[in-house]
This record gives structure tokens, sequence and C-alpha cells, in this order.
């Protein structure tokens, strides 16, 4: 059993309809996963929400490098980064959260990848691994120690969170069953690797 304290906080990851079945980038089974933010989100204090949230054209977008496909990986200024359909486009019906969403006491929503020549998985710091959205220093003003995960997707905005979460020095556990994946080319094998490294835990939504 988890009692959570004025000391955690629960992130919820993009549950915005282009991650839904019939969404620009569907997850398998995403819309699963509402309900149980839902129940778990009850249990806490603090919420904060992320919203993915691209201009039009932005360089995540396969349909802005010219021949590319999406689900192919370029090479950007700042590394590489995998290509995706265009989705979570600012303002468009895609972009909304899930109206079964039921957090009203969700404190912040963290807007995301909303530089036009950044992605951003990551609600700490951007893809370019410098900007900062500004979410740990909120946290850490609030007094919060611990961050809890749930959302889509587990192998991309959820792993770099919580692998972020554990570099700007939170305890990070992300809460498995409200979690799907995209698991492009092996990611989410490997997204899980690099969370156990960076000593992020793992628990299932049975614990609250
Ligand atoms: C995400 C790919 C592109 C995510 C966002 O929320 O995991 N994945 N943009
Ligand atoms: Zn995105």
């Amino acid at each position: 059993m988890t009692s959570p304290t004025a000391s955690d906080a629960l992130l919820i990851v993009d549950l915005q309809y282009d991650f839904m079945p019939g969404g620009a980038l569907a997850v398998a089974d995403g819309d699963a996963v509402v309900p149980v933010a839902n129940r778990v989100a009850r249990r806490f204090a603090n919420v904060v929400l992320t919203q993915d949230w691209h201009p039009p054209g932005h360089v995540s977008f396969a349909a802005a490098h010219a021949g590319r496909k999406p689900f192919e990986t370029v090479t950007l200024d700042y590394g590489d980064q995998v290509l995706w359909p265009e989705h979570c486009v600012q303002q468009s019906a895609g972009a909304a959260l899930h109206r079964d969403l039921d957090v009203p006491h969700a404190q912040l929503v963290v807007r995301k990848g909303y530089h036009a020549h950044t992605d951003s998985y990551s609600a700490f710091v951007e893809a370019d691994r410098r900007t900062r959205t500004g979410l740990a220093g909120y946290l850490r003003e609030r007094g919060v120690h611990r961050v809890f995960l749930l959302g889509l997707a587990t192998d991309f905005c959820i792993a770099w969170s919580a692998v972020d979460a554990r570099a700007a020095g939170f305890e990070a556990v992300v809460i498995e069953d409200g979690c799907r994946a995209i698991d492009n080319a092996g990611s989410l094998a490997a997204a899980w690797l690099q969370m156990e490294g960076a000593g992020v835990r793992r628990v299932t939504s049975g614990v609250f």
C-alpha cells in the first residue's frame, strides 16, 4: 500500500486524442489508461498534466523532411530524432486532453514540444538536452521529492520524463499498468533498460 503525501506528485503524461486509438499517432489500447489515471489521481494532492503541443510543420513531423516517412530516424543538430506523423498540433482536436480525464484538482498543465525546431518527449528538458521546461523548479518549490508517472507513451514521453526526473534529483516511479507503449523498433525494451539504469522504480496501480 502506498499513501501519497504532500511531497509526492503524480505526472499524467499526454492523455490526448492523437495518442488514442483512431488518433494520428495512436498508441494501442491507449484509452485504457484514462480510468487508471482518474482512480490514481484521487489519491494525490499534487497532480500535474502534460500536453504534447506542436506548431504546424514541427521538426518531429516526417512531412517536414522531404522524402522521409514516419518512424524513420534522422539526425538533427541536437542528435537523432524519430520522425512522426503530424500529431498534437496546437489547438487541434487531436491535441485536446481526453474528455473522460477527470482530474479537476490538477494544478498545472506542462505543454511541451512547442519550439518549432526542437522536440520534447521529456516534461523536464527538451530534446536538445539543454532547454528546461521549468517543471523541476515548480516541483521543488512546491516541496515535491517523489514523482509518480503514468500515461503515454511508455517508451517515449514516460521514459524520458522519468529519467530526467531522476537527473533533477527526484525519486521517480512509473505506474506500469497506467502506461501503454508505441514500441517502434525495440524502443520499449530499450526504454526500460534506460529507466532501470537511472534508478526509476516501477509499481502497478494496485499499490494505491
Ligand atoms: C510522444 C512521440 C511523439 C509521447 C510525443 O507522448 O510519448 N511520442 N510525441
Ligand atoms: Zn510529439
